[in-house]
């Protein structure tokens, strides 16, 4: 057992256990998983190597490997429609990455949206190594925090990129993805999104499905979609074989097949009709976080939201950093991430903003009438950062809302003091 065989990991992992249960994580990227996706995570398919895809292997003993691979796929193909999906990938990352080097050549262009307009690091950020290999070009959202369809029409046909990328990691608008297919089709591009963000809202059927539309679509298989962390490539037939052969052998070798098999049972999960009732939650959620943030003066970047996240400058509303923001919040037990804002004047270590998500208070449970109150502390305490006394009774508001609901996924977390 982990407790007598190593007790400094276990007495982390009873930490992080109780830091989980007595905070409330409001980073908009993260979630809980089921005690069924914790259980698949720790069997013994970590100890198999599976080279290869079900029914052409490289090693022998893949009777069960083959059993959770091809549950994985079939589920996958069920929830988002696709054609082709690989479920190896180890994470989102990865995934962009043999999706990008499956079909394009280094050197290649790509139109992705710019980070501090809600892009991600992997869309073209100069600081990453898909950066360095291809060429990125990067749109911004207008004035009004949409995205410009004419703008991105008339950037397509004049830089003529090989692929368009559509995704977010901070944006928090519907994409119109019939109009970025269009583009893509107009100039020739092949189309991809990244759909790790909204991945579980799209499973759960609350906004509309982007796989018709796209050659590819890369994600990440936590976030709203309550897996293992992971990642996952979904792609029409056309790019089955690239795609496959980008992945094994050409950026990764064995798959975590432990990691495959809680991607199944995730997946299962998913298709329940308890998943959709979730993800329609989140968004209320999400929309009533939105309303209460903008009553009590904070500005809601992209004018507000229509998926499970907000962005708010609070610089710009209460005078107070990013970084001020997410150290305030963490004292009264609310965990959130400073994040920049549209061209933001301040630095990514201490920007304007801070991203709210609510995906995984909505798993605890917590709906509208929660959310009104977690508002109220969020606003109570970076109105006045500097008022020690506002922290305690905040504190003890967010603290009676972990004990009225327990973080799924651990046998005892009600008693986790
Ligand atoms: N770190 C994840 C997020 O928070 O959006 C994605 O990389």
């Amino acid at each position: 057992m982990l407790k007598s065989s190593d007790p400094q990991v276990y007495g982390a992992v009873k930490n992080e256990e109780r830091r989980q249960q007595n905070g409330l994580e409001m980073i908009a990227s993260e979630n809980y998983v089921s005690e069924a996706v914790l259980e698949a995570l720790g069997t013994v398919f970590t100890n198999k190597y599976s080279e290869g895809y079900p029914g052409k292997r490289y090693y022998g003993g893949q009777d069960f490997t083959d059993v959770v691979e091809t549950l994985a796929i079939e589920r996958a193909k069920k929830l988002f429609g696709a054609e082709h999906v690989n479920v190896q990938p180890h994470s989102g990352a990865p995934a962009n990455m043999i999706a990008y080097s499956a079909v394009l050549e280094p050197g290649d262009k790509v139109l992705g949206m710019d980070l501090s307009h809600g892009g991600h690091l992997t869309h073209g950020h100069p600081v990453t190594l898909s950066a360095q290999v291809y060429n990125f070009v990067r749109y911004k959202t207008d004035k009004t925090g949409k995205i410009d369809y004419q703008a991105l029409e008339k950037m397509a046909i004049k830089e003529k990129p090989k692929m368009i990328l559509a995704g977010f990691s901070a944006y928090t608008r519907q994409l119109d993805y019939e109009k970025f297919a269009e583009i893509a089709k107009k100039v020739g591009a092949i189309s991809m999104i990244d759909i790790a963000h909204i991945a579980g809202l799209i499973a759960g059927k609350a906004i509309p499905n982007p796989t018709p539309h796209f050659d590819i679509v890369t994600t990440t298989t936590h976030k709203t979609l309550r897996g293992p962390r992971g990642g996952m490539v979904m792609c029409k037939e056309k790019y089955a074989k690239a795609i496959d052969k980008a992945t094994f052998p050409g950026f990764q070798g064995g798959p975590h097949m432990n990691n495959v098999a809680a991607k199944a049972v995730a997946f299962g999960e998913a298709l329940r009709p308890e998943f959709k009732e979730y993800a329609k939650q989140v968004i209320r959620n999400a929309k009533i976080l939105e309303r209460e943030l903008a009553s009590h003066g904070f500005k809601l970047m992209f004018g507000g939201t229509d998926n499970h996240m907000v962005l708010v400058d609070v610089y710009g509303s209460k005078g107070v950093t990013g970084k001020e923001a997410e150290e305030a919040l963490d004292k009264i037990g609310i965990t959130i991430n400073k994040n920049v804002i549209p061209d933001d004047p301040r630095s990514p270590l201490d920007p304007s903003g801070v991203r709210i998500g609510v995906p995984a208070i909505t798993t605890r449970g917590m709906k509208e009438d929660e959310v009104r109150i977690i508002a109220k502390q969020i606003n109570l305490v970076l109105s006045d950062i500097k008022n020690e006394k506002v922290y305690s009774s905040a504190k003890e508001a967010i603290t009676t809302l972990c004990e009225e609901y327990p973080m799924p996924g651990i046998k005892e977390a009600a008693s986790v003091k």
